[in-house]
């Protein structure tokens, strides 16, 4: 049975974290099961009375210092304008989603959705105080989201069941997990993961 999504009104936001093409069995920088993240995400997408939805896309320029031919540690991935870079298309995102990009500099990476995007002080501006992620990857993108929020002073909420880990060592989303609720961060569902 799909876990029961809590109550969710205008102090909440949905945060998904870089559910894109690339991030999916078959894509660039392939994360096992990502796919399997959407049809969780879309049940919390319904919920209507969030006070924002946000959707977050690793946007690089084909010259970006995070790709291997420039020495950095990921194939090349999710480039501007691509279909790599959009997202999953079975993704039910609302009109009125925030869309945040990240990663545009050719010579900077941002795995955090809140590092210099504007989105800490946009949810503010909302009196927003209390975050629910997802997305991919856990242990990369949405680990860093994560300890952001947390660092902004954010109440935090992982979905555990829509997100997965790119595991470039074994361990590393199990680790991710532990390093983020030591953090603060609260596990959903917290009976699964305890
Ligand atoms: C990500 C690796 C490189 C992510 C982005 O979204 O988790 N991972 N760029
Ligand atoms: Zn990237």
């Amino acid at each position: 049975m799909a876990d029961p999504i809590p109550e969710l009104g205008v102090r909440d936001a949905l945060v998904v974290v870089d559910v894109q093409n690339d991030f999916c069995p078959g894509g660039a920088l392939p994360v096992a099961e990502g796919d399997r993240v959407v049809p969780v995400l879309n049940r919390w997408l319904a919920v209507v009375g969030v006070g924002a939805v946000v959707a977050s896309r690793d946007w690089h320029p084909r010259n970006h210092v995070s790709f291997e031919d420039r020495g950095g540690p990921w194939p090349r991935h999710c480039v501007q304008n691509t279909r790599g870079a959009a997202f999953h298309p079975d993704l039910r995102l609302p009109g009125e989603t925030w869309i945040i990009h990240k990663g545009s500099d050719p010579d900077r990476d941002q795995y955090s959705a809140l590092d210099r995007t504007g989105l800490t002080e946009r949810l503010r501006g909302r009196s927003i105080d209390r975050l629910w992620i997802g997305g991919l990857a856990l242990d990369v993108c949405v680990r860093a989201t994560v300890l952001d929020a947390l660092d902004a002073g954010f109440e935090v909420h992982l979905i555990a069941d829509a997100t997965r880990a790119v595991d470039v060592e074994p361990g590393d989303g199990a680790r991710a997990i532990d390093e983020m609720r030591r953090a603060g961060a609260a596990i959903e569902p917290e009976t699964r993961h305890a």
